[in-house]
């Protein structure tokens, strides 16, 4: 599949960042440090190679999450390349083998946000919630250099780190949240923290709607609005499914712009392929008391006309003739050309 011409890449100091990053190249077995300017036509370029990786790999596997990628690749794309505040990956290009479940007695192991670049007080934390995204995730990180193009070699194998359903030591991902629901509460613990410690740097959480009809979700934002926290945005992809079907059909989160408000949130609502309307809630976010969540109105099938004949079983794809399979090869045989015209 063809690769992205990659941006020159401008270093700066944690203290001088400006709120964006534009694509970067592998240096020295890590990812460059952030840029400035990363405009809507970069995140489009880096969000169509990261829906071709995804078709490529559900082709290879015979099946994948490829309506996420459909849905998500402009919405992480703007996060990694215009709104979140990283240093350079520190991680190895090519995924360490697993080492054993965090704990006391386990010196050895470690999770997968070293990706997005060191800790540190001014530093922005990405936490990645729906983890059955997450080949969307490495995806995105090989188009930014901060994986390398053989990084996928161990996907979904016996004791890779490269995990169908990521864990928090895929490359990326900092908490285990497979079992949806769970992380925003994880990262407001963490922002919290972060407040108490007097750091600058603001979390991030990437959300998808299911995770809406969780109730740990509304206990988190209820906690996050008690403890006035400011430093945390949340990114949704409201892409209108889950996997028994469309969201409205098995239980709305409808008016969703209403409840987060009332929840406390301060909350956009904007169409989730349109990187300029996504990146501005974010642009000077995390000097208040409540915290931000865009709602990015999405569509499953972005990219990828096929699959909308499959509406509403869009979850995950799995191909039921060799026809289909072939009219999905197809398609990416024209992406592909089309990329590298
Ligand atoms: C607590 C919990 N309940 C159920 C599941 C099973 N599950 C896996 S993915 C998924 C759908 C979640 O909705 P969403 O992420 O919006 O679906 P998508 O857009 O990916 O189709 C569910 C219910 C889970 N992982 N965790």
């Amino acid at each position: 599949m063809a690769s992205l011409p990659t941006a020159a890449v401008k270093h700066t100091s944690p203290e001088t960042m400006p709120p964006a990053t534009a694509p970067a190249t592998a240096q020295a077995g890590h990812a460059a440090t952030r840029t400035a300017g990363a405009t809507a036509a970069d995140v489009r370029r880096v969000a169509d190679a990261v829906r071709r990786r995804v078709l490529d790999y559900t082709l290879q596997n015979n099946g994948g999450y490829l309506s996420q990628a459909c849905s998500s690749a402009e919405l992480l794309a703007t996060l990694y390349l215009r709104v979140l505040r990283l240093g350079p990956s520190t991680a190895p290009l090519v995924p360490r083998p697993f080492a054993g479940v965090p704990g006391a007695g386990n010196p050895e192991a470690f999770t997968g946000a070293d990706y997005n670049g060191p800790r540190d007080p001014a530093l922005d934390r990405f936490i990645f919630s729906p983890v059955h995204y997450a080949l969307v995730l490495y995806s995105l990180l090989i188009e930014l250099g901060r994986l390398g193009p053989d990084g996928l070699e161990a996907f979904n194998q016996d004791g890779s780190t490269v995990e169908l359903i990521g864990a928090e030591h895929s490359p990326g991902h900092e908490v285990t949240a497979g079992s949806l629901g769970q992380a925003l509460s994880q990262a407001g613990g963490i922002a919290l923290a972060r407040r108490l410690k007097g750091e600058r740097g603001r979390v991030w959480v990437f959300m998808s709607d299911g995770e809406l009809q969780e109730g740990q979700t509304w206990e988190a934002f209820a906690a996050l609005a008690h403890h006035r926290i400011g430093n945390l945005g949340v990114y949704i992809d409201a892409n209108a499914q889950q996997c028994d079907g469309a969201m409205a059909d098995t239980m709305t989160i409808e008016p969703l712009a209403g409840r987060l408000r009332a929840f406390g949130a301060e909350v956009h609502e904007v169409d989730g392929h349109d990187s300029d309307a996504l990146a501005a809630p974010a642009a000077d976010f995390g000097g208040g008391d409540r915290p931000l969540a865009v709602i990015a109105r999405t569509d499953p099938c972005r990219g990828v006309e096929l699959m909308r004949a499959r509406a509403p079983r869009l979850h995950y794809l799995r191909f039921k003739s060799d026809a289909e399979l072939q009219a999905y090869a197809a398609l990416l045989a024209t992406l592909d050309a089309e990329a590298r015209a």
